[in-house]
């Protein structure tokens, strides 16, 4: 699989790192926690995709396929967070039968664990989708199928809520990922995710407790915005998860729920700089927790629009000041391992 190029604020950190620190990257047991299948397909997995689609019947138009596949290629240019999740549409186009959704989840695994990334771990997150080839258990399946066969014991999937659902659908959701576990598939949790905005949490609140009963993570992308209330976070908080995605707009009580109960916070450094939710790296919360001595964990969030990698959000870490944070290897060394000891647990005869 060719490389994915790497661009931006982790690409230019890359650059300037000596071939020392670079190596002692390489070489570091790093996991990728936060990762969403749809937005860390190859670029150029999802162009072969897109010719073959032009072919095939279809629910979406190919222009406008093709157009975000222009976009991407690119580079996406996002004024703020809202933007974001327009550029889905078209890649959902390309991964909504089993075979298309195994080639991509196929290219990523290989990506991650083998290519840019050199991850140690890999936690995969997506959201099941209905399509007029598949159910939601048929989804999953696929994605199970590839991460057992190709990946072992070095992966695993997080199944996504997405905020937009209805909640029948949500409970759907869970209800299946339990259901996946007990027969003993490499299910480890369940995340929240979608537009930050959209959505009733409060209706999704005792989902995320079955998914808990049930033996399964929880992970919440929370407080991704300035404009996610403080009761939303509170009620989410209430929910119990063991890690939070971004929690970037947390306010001083829900800091000191996470601080208290060391909630391990994924931080997705490039993504938040991207999505303009985070100005600069300087004012980054990566800071707050790394004076706290927090547990937190490092993550790419969506190689594809973004393009970054592991190693490269691992560079700004490591690059000094502007560029990056300019952290000594032991610090990197203790932030690698505590996203290592905060991967949710797969224990196969667990019920
Ligand atoms: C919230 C995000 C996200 O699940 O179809 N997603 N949700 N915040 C983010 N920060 C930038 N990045 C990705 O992967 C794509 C889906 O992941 C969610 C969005 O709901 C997106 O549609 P899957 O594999």
């Amino acid at each position: 699989v060719p490389k994915l190029p790497i661009a931006g604020a982790a690409a230019a950190a890359l650059r300037a790192l000596t071939p020392t620190q670079v190596a002692f990257l390489e070489a570091l047991p790093k996991p990728e926690l936060h990762a969403h299948l749809n937005g860390s397909i190859p670029l150029h997995l999802l162009q072969e995709l897109a010719l073959e689609y032009k072919t095939a019947s279809s629910t979406v138009a190919p222009s406008i396929v093709e157009a975000g596949i222009e976009y991407l290629q690119a580079g996406v240019e996002l004024e703020r967070i809202d933007d974001f999740f327009g550029l889905f549409p078209a890649v959902y186009a390309l991964t909504s039968n089993p075979k298309a959704l195994r080639r991509a989840t196929r290219a990523v695994l290989h990506q991650f664990l083998e290519g840019d990334g050199r991850a140690a771990y890999l936690e995969l997150r997506s959201t099941p989708r209905a399509t007029e080839h598949m159910s939601r258990r048929v989804y999953l399946e696929s994605v199970l199928d590839e991460i057992e066969t190709y990946a072992g014991d070095k992966a695993a999937l997080i199944v996504s809520l997405d905020r937009r659902m209805q909640p029948d659908v949500a409970e759907e959701v869970v209800a299946l990922a339990v259901q996946l576990r007990r027969e003993g598939r490499r299910v480890v949790g369940v995340d929240l995710c979608g537009d930050p905005i959209a959505g009733d949490m409060a209706l999704f609140a005792e989902y995320f407790k079955s998914a808990r009963a049930g033996g399964l993570g929880v992970t919440l992308h929370i407080a991704e915005t300035e404009r996610n209330s403080a009761d939303e976070t509170l009620q989410l908080l209430a929910c119990d998860p063991q890690r939070l995605g971004h929690a970037t707009f947390l306010n001083e009580e829900a800091k000191q729920i996470v601080r208290e109960r060391k909630i391990c916070i994924e931080i997705c450094l490039t993504s938040n700089l991207l999505c303009k939710t985070v100005e600069t790296l300087g004012d980054h919360h990566i800071r707050h927790y790394l004076r706290h001595n927090h547990p937190i964990a490092i993550c790419t969030d969506d190689v594809l629009p973004f393009r970054n990698s592991l190693m490269g959000e691992y560079a700004l870490l490591m690059a000094p000041a502007p560029l990056g944070l300019g952290l000594s290897e032991v610090e990197i060394e203790t932030v690698a391992k505590m996203g290592m000891d905060c991967r949710f647990r797969f224990a196969p005869e667990a019920t």
